[in-house]
């Protein structure tokens, strides 16, 4: 059965990260990057894969924006690489690294796609990481000149811009239980990376502003949290996680404020000053909804706690049932459409400022190489529980598919395929799946 439609306008789009599919890591003066050093050297990526050739999307770009053309797509959403325009993280511009954004804006707009610009999709510059990292406040204030460094150049051809991607990544799997670079398991103590992406994030906005850029958002990660029982164990553990996940990003830019007067209190520095610069108000904000987590206390067995089957380290004040009862991807998530919906929900209840909402990503991992029926299923019970939601006068304007193409899946390296297009990594050959012909399909029949 066709899909309902949307309403006029709605934005249908692709997503891609940088080091997930640009490679040539060595190329043209980029400077090395967290992801590099800890895909290279840390033995926690599956199968020792790195980023360094990844789908070879920096010479390949032509050929894949062809197929956002075929597939019709109103906009692609990217990521910049800030070593690849700042090798040292600051100082001296790498102009041939900011040239190749340049190129795939120009050729985009020539195919009639929307750049949607990322600035921070995780691959910090090593260089700054040296320097301490997202610990450092300094590090808010050098990402600050990156994205107008970026900004001033782009400004003329990107239709949106998000300044970071998924900063509760970024701090709990990279900096509080170490699965992602740079592999700190500080755990508590990590919440200075949180609010110094914060505050990246309101510097990177006012300063994109400041260079003309317009139509500023956010990518950030949000799922439906379900207590695993109605024990007041459970109960108390899912409030935490879904304040940590859920709230920690969210209140201090969309309503000034931390969800709770402890986290507050954890973070370094002026925090009320610097929650005025985080909260200036957004153009809009995106949603990046994968799946609803089941939460309970910290079992007491031995067994140590999982997350995307990755071993978490212990002591951590909450554990992850398996979501039972829904199909599962390959990737053993469940598949769970109403959570967007539930998820759009809860945020616009919590947040009577939200602005208009973008779906900045969404999908799925399946191994199939050709015929992803699983892959079409799971995008169609997607878009009709985000209809829903349409109708329910929640103000969606747009959905990006994780993603075009097949890339590199973090911690998991090439095992997790997520692409509308297959990748064989051998050749780095590109077969569209039956998935793209679907979208291509869905998306005329919208227009
Ligand atoms: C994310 C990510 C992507 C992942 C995708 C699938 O922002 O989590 O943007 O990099 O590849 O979510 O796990």
């Amino acid at each position: 059965m066709a899909l309902p439609k949307f309403p006029e306008g709605f934005l249908w789009g692709v997503s891609s990260s940088a080091y997930q599919v640009e490679g040539a890591a060595d190329e043209d003066g980029r400077g090395p990057s967290t992801w590099d050093t800890f895909a290279a050297g840390s033995g926690k990526v599956l199968g020792g894969d790195t980023g360094k050739t990844a789908t070879d999307h920096y010479h390949r770009y032509r050929e894949d924006v062809g197929l956002m053309r075929e597939l019709g797509v109103d906009s692609y959403r990217f990521s910049v690489a800030w070593p690849r325009v700042l090798p040292e993280g600051h100082g001296e511009v790498n102009k041939a690294g900011l040239d190749f954004y340049d190129r795939l804006v120009d050729e985009l707009c020539a195919n009639g796609i929307a750049p949607a610009v990322t600035l921070f999709h995780w691959d910090t510059p090593q260089r700054i990481e040296d320097a301490g990292g997202w610990l450092e406040r300094d590090t808010a204030y050098r990402f600050a000149d990156y994205a107008a460094i970026v900004g001033e150049r782009l400004a003329d051809r990107v239709a949106m811009w998000m300044p970071l991607n998924e900063p509760m990544v970024v701090t709990i799997f990279g900096h509080a239980v170490g699965v992602h670079a740079p592999g700190l398991e500080l755990l508590f103590e990590a919440l200075p990376v949180a609010h110094h992406q914060l505050l990246a994030h309101g510097l990177a906005t006012t300063a994109l502003r400041a260079v003309g850029a317009s139509n500023i958002g956010i990518a950030n990660h949000h799922v439906p949290v379900w207590p695993a029982s109605d024990k007041p164990g459970d109960r108390s553990a899912a409030t935490l996680y879904d304040g940590l996940v859920n709230e920690l990003f969210a209140a201090p830019i969309l309503a000034g404020r931390y969800p709770t007067g402890e986290l507050a209190a954890a973070m370094p520095g002026p925090v009320a000053e610097d929650l005025k610069i985080i909260s200036t108000p957004l153009d809009w904000y995106g949603v990046n909804y994968y799946m609803p987590s089941l939460v309970a206390a910290p079992s007491a067995s031995s067994a140590p706690t999982m997350i995307d089957r990755l071993e978490m380290p212990a002591g951590l004040p909450f554990d992850f049932p398996v979501v039972e009862g829904y199909p599962m991807t390959d990737f053993g998530w469940p598949v769970v459409p109403e959570g967007l919906h539930e998820v759009l929900r809860m945020l616009v209840d919590r947040y009577p400022d939200m602005p208009p909402i973008y779906i900045t990503e969404g999908g799925c991992s399946y191994d199939d190489e050709r015929h992803d029926d699983r892959r079409v299923e799971y995008l169609d019970g997607h878009l009709r529980a985000l209809h829903r939601a349409v109708e329910d006068d929640i103000d969606v304007r747009g959905y990006f598919v994780w993603s075009i193409v097949d890339n590199f899946e973090w911690a998991a390296g090439y095992s997790q395929r997520f692409g509308l297009v297959h990748v064989d990594y051998d050749t780095l050959d590109r077969t569209p799946k039956d998935s793209f012909y679907w979208y291509r399909d869905m998306i005329r029949a919208q227009r």
